[in-house]
């Protein structure tokens, strides 16, 4: 890791760009994975990068909707191994729900090197590596899934996804809990619950739901998932950033 003091200004941010180029030269994070993280550095300076309520109210409903859930399920990317693997496999524990490797540049190598990456951090099930099942109407090697995990799966939260298998996930009849920083994207727009944040934050804060929730009814958590307006809380992200957007100007 290149020697970034802790006194710079951005110092987080330069420390994530270091865990992320770091966890490409190992094999763990696609090249394009940098493409995507810089564009996502991007909104995450818009959002002002923290978590705004529009996101924490997603996050609070994600929860109740992976507490609700019959096999709720966590896909894991290159991106999402390198950010946040521990907070995942935490968040995977409280709920409990299943974690599944599923890329979009999908090479063997690649499989292999998360999957090892996560058995050295002791979790006990982790698919994708053998799928047997595809997502119907995708091409790409993102359709392939396991039956016992994402392909059965009532709801699957996707942090950091592109558009098509997240649209495919809800033609499948799934709530699609998406995070993505950028609230005009293609998978933004078609999720069930889209989560505006950087998924450093939202993890870690959809796990604090989880365990606020447990102590309440599943009705109450049912009520939460019932009146959940995706698109309502998505103009109001659209509001908000044009609102900081007039203030500086
Ligand atoms: O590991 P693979 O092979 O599955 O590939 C993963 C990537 C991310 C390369 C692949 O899914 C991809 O190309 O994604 P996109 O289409 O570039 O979309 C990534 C989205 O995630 C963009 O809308 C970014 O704004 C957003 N994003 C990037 N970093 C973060 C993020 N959202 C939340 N938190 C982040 N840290």
């Amino acid at each position: 890791m290149s020697q970034i003091p802790k006194s710079h200004p951005r110092y987080q941010s330069l420390m994530t760009r270091e865990t992320i180029s770091k966890a490409m030269k190992q094999g763990i994070v696609h090249e394009t994975g940098l493409i995507a993280h810089g564009r996502g550095e991007a909104f995450d300076y818009l959002l002002g990068e923290t978590t705004i309520p529009q996101a924490d109210a997603a996050e609070k409903v994600a929860a109740a909707a992976l507490l609700c859930a019959k096999n709720p399920v966590i896909s894991i990317n290159g991106n999402v191994a390198a950010l946040v693997s521990d907070e995942c496999i935490s968040l995977s524990e409280s709920i409990p729900a299943a974690l599944e490797i599923n890329l979009f540049h999908r090479t063997s190598t690649r499989v292999r090197k998360i999957a090892t990456f996560f058995h050295n951090k002791d979790i006990k099930t982790l698919y994708g590596i053998h799928p047997d099942a595809r997502i119907p109407g995708l091409d790409s090697d993102r359709a392939l899934c396991e039956q016992k995990g994402i392909f059965t799966a009532d709801v699957v939260l996707v942090p950091l996804e592109d558009g098509d298998r997240c649209q495919a996930l809800v033609g499948m009849g799934k709530t699609v809990i998406a995070i993505d920083l950028n609230p005009l994207s293609r998978t933004a727009q078609s999720a069930t619950i889209t989560i505006v944040d950087n998924v450093i934050r939202a993890i870690p804060q959809i796990e604090r739901w989880v365990h606020k929730l447990k102590k309440t009814k599943q009705s109450e958590q049912e009520r939460l998932i019932r009146s959940w307006e995706n698109s309502k809380n998505l103009e109001n992200i659209m509001c908000f950033l044009s609102k900081r957007l007039n203030s500086l100007c």
